[in-house]
């Protein structure tokens, strides 16, 4: 059966931004916060490497019943057992990779227009990233923010959980907060604190207050 995605903080690995901790020691500690829903992402190690890691994450979310999805591996996602797999616009189409994971995998599709976000409706998603809502460095290829007009829009038109993403800190986390995305996700804000846990209670704080 196909597991309901949390509501509430998303976090994405991203080691080269961690202040020098590796994945593994980065989502200890945000297990330890409290996170319920964690996306694996790493664009620079080996299949091998990424595997190793997965592996444990894996087993540590299951630990902490954290809702655990993978970037773009779709064999790493199969093989781990992960809830979910997210997919850009330019990996493995949708429906194609539905057909790989069957229908009680998670998949999550980043979109960035109207037009990509109804597509991933109509394919199947089962939830969508929106952004980057305000301008980031932290993904390679720099997409243009596409703004909180953008993010509206997801909000009366689309039906399945939305996941606010790219630039999001916690100087206008409120700013997202206050349209009431299913989930809000900050990269670097998270990784690179100095004190996780504690950043992490602020965000929760400031979306709860808001809700
Ligand atoms: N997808 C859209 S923006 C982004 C991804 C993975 C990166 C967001 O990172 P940050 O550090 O929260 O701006
Ligand atoms: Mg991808």
């Amino acid at each position: 059966m196909k597991k309901q995605i949390p509501q509430g903080l998303y976090s994405i690995t991203y080691e080269s931004f961690s202040n020098g901790k590796n994945n593994i020691e980065i989502v200890k500690e945000l297990l330890d916060a409290g996170i319920k829903i964690l996306q694996y992402r790493d664009k620079k190690k080996t299949k091998i490497e990424k595997l190793k890691q997965c592996e444990i994450i894996r087993q540590l979310t299951l630990n902490y019943n954290c809702f655990f999805i993978v970037n773009d591996d779709i064999d790493i996602a199969l093989s781990i057992h992960s809830d979910g797999i997210h997919l850009g616009q330019d990996d493995l189409p949708l429906l194609k990779a539905r057909v790989i994971v069957g229908q009680d995998m998670t998949i999550g599709i980043s979109t960035h227009t109207p037009v990509q976000a109804n597509k991933a409706v109509d394919d199947g998603a089962d939830y969508i990233g929106v952004g980057p809502i305000f301008k980031t460095f932290t993904k390679e290829n720099i997409i243009e923010a596409v703004g909180l007009n953008y993010l509206e829009y997801c909000i009366m038109n689309i039906k399945i959980p939305k996941i606010a993403i790219g630039g999001i800190k916690l100087s206008n986390i409120s700013k997202i907060a206050n349209l009431k995305p299913e989930n809000i996700c900050m990269v670097t804000e998270i990784v690179g604190a100095t004190n996780i846990k504690e950043t992490i209670n602020k965000a929760k704080e400031i979306i709860n207050n808001s809700y």
